[in-house]
């Protein structure tokens, strides 16, 4: 028995691993995502930073002032998907962006999202992904500190997590920056969330099933 539950530890991992390139799929074409204007595309950027107030950015929501999105290539930032990112510490400071999606009550729900750092004298960028509120929802999710292995070295990290919806038909998604608040950094890109595809929990399923046979196997 104690080789099974070694054995299935082993399998999880695996399951993690095959996971694990779906974030890097571009939320704009992933099947089921929840989530508007995943990738900050529309409408279409200008070239450089484009200062934006509340509700021009479609599908989206802003606090702390107005949305800081970037055009892909501003200051050698390539985006992580499509043509335009988000820096949630806008030139007013951080701030959190958030809109509504249609959820069911007790389903489990992948998130999955990028984010960078901007460099500035060694200090780090953090995002938060909350659920149910912009200032007092449930933080479901936060970011490691997040920092370049070289000043100006613009390099993308894929996130994912899950949480699992309350009562009522929508759920408020929030992101949040939460770096030092100095109108650099908390960059985000490629949002998805979307409920757990069969296919992967019919791998993971398959997987422990074949584990647990060889395991069986190996006592008989
Ligand atoms: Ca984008
Ligand atoms: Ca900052």
């Amino acid at each position: 028995m104690r080789r099974l539950s070694t054995l299935v530890v082993s399998a999880v991992v695996g399951s993690a691993l095959v996971a694990a390139p779906v974030s890097a799929q571009s939320c704009q074409t992933m099947a089921g995502n929840l989530v508007a204007n995943c990738s900050f595309e529309n409408p279409g950027p200008s070239a450089g930073a484009n200062y934006e107030f509340r509700n021009t950015l479609t599908g989206w929501n802003v606090d702390g002032g107005q949305f800081e999105r970037w055009s892909n290539g501003f200051n050698g930032f390539t985006s992580r998907d499509g043509v335009a990112h988000l820096e949630l510490d806008s030139n007013v400071g951080n701030t959190s962006i958030w809109q509504y999606i249609n959820t069911v009550a007790g389903q489990t729900y992948t998130v999955n999202f990028s984010a960078a750092h901007r460099s500035l004298n060694g200090q780090f960028s953090q995002i938060q992904f909350l659920v149910g509120g912009h200032s007092n929802g449930n933080i479901v999710f936060t970011t490691p500190q997040i920092t370049d292995a070289n000043p100006g070295e613009y390099k993308w990290t894929d996130y994912q997590t899950s949480f699992v919806a309350g009562a009522g038909t929508q759920t408020k998604i929030v992101f949040r920056g939460i770096g030092p608040s100095n109108t650099y950094g908390d960059h985000i890109d490629n949002i998805s969330v979307r409920v757990p595809e069969p296919t992967s929990l019919a791998l993971v399923g398959l997987g422990l099933l074949g584990v647990a046979v060889r395991a069986r196997r190996r006592v008989s």
